[in-house]
């Protein structure tokens, strides 16, 4: 007998997976946790229904969300990622030499324990002596702190439930103040097919705080549409300009410089979301 899920991503469309066993479900303070073991993607994190990482493509999704900063800061020390709890963004964090420190504000302490027992190979990173674990809300670490950041990468579940606050122009003007002088903010801001007004809001807030602001897109091919967002604030550096010469490459199988590059070429019609008056 066959048995697929089915993440229904909006009332008319849905990505269905051949499963090979449930391996785990909870009900969690903040969410309903399940880790489901796909034919097609290895093991999967799946909350409140929607998949969250999987296995075999989470590579994209976590090289994308941070090597796009982490490059364009010239010496990022220390950093702080909001959310990400499964680990995979630290892990990538890590595989740069000049990181000294890494706080994980991750709210669902099950998210984290989740991902240690069945997705080692995405949380292995969150043992490093280099990596401080903070379970709690992340909104209110960040505005606790001033000057404290090189980057901070807010790597966040779709905005329901906790995460609604994650998305607010608030939350963004705080991670500016607790980000130092040259310091840059990352975010994940979902699809520009079906969430063009999050995107429209989301980096427009971020537009308005950070003198710098890009839009770049990353093809993951399991969050709805495919085509996923990242909206990249900065005080100093511009992710255009950077001097791939003077760093050293890290190993990855997505990010390279000319996809670095490539990421923020927009289709005219993501441009429109967001404003951009280029030529065409
Ligand atoms: N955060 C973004 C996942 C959004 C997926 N949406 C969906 N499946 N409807 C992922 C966190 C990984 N560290």
């Amino acid at each position: 007998m066959d048995l697929w899920y089915t993440e229904k991503q909006t009332e008319n469309m849905g990505l269905s997976l051949k499963v090979k066993s449930l391996l785990h479900r909870e009900t969690t303070p903040y969410q309903e946790l399940a880790v489901l073991d796909t034919v097609q993607y290895g093991r999967m994190l799946v909350l409140d229904g929607m998949v969250q990482t999987t296995e075999k493509d989470e590579y994209v999704y976590h090289e994308m969300i941070t090597h796009v900063a982490l490059y364009t800061h010239p010496n990022p020390r220390r950093v702080a990622v909001v959310g990400g709890g499964d680990g995979g963004a630290v892990r990538e964090i890590l595989k740069h030499p000049s990181i000294e420190k890494v706080v994980l504000a991750e709210i669902d302490e099950a998210v984290i324990e989740a991902a240690r027992r069945y997705l080692p190979s995405i949380s292995s990173a969150l043992d490093d002596p280099r990596v401080d674990i903070m379970v709690g809300d992340g909104i209110a670490h960040i505005k606790t702190r001033r000057d404290a950041y090189d980057i901070v990468f807010v790597d966040s579940t779709e905005p329901v439930g906790a995460a609604v606050g994650l998305f607010s122009r608030d939350f963004y003007q705080a991670i500016h103040e607790a980000l130092t002088e040259d310091g840059i903010l990352v975010a994940q801001t979902e699809s520009p097919y079906v969430n063009a007004s999050l995107i429209e809001k989301s980096f427009g807030h971020i537009r308005s705080i950070f003198p710098v602001s890009r839009l770049y897109l990353a093809c993951v091919p399991t969050y709805p549409t495919g085509l996923w967002s990242f909206s990249l604030g900065s005080k100093k550096y511009d992710p255009l300009q950077v001097d791939f010469k003077a760093r050293q490459a890290v190993p990855t199988v997505y990010y390279n410089p000319d996809v670095h590059r490539a990421a923020f070429a927009l289709p005219n019609f993501v441009r429109d979301l967001i404003g951009e008056e280029a030529a065409r």
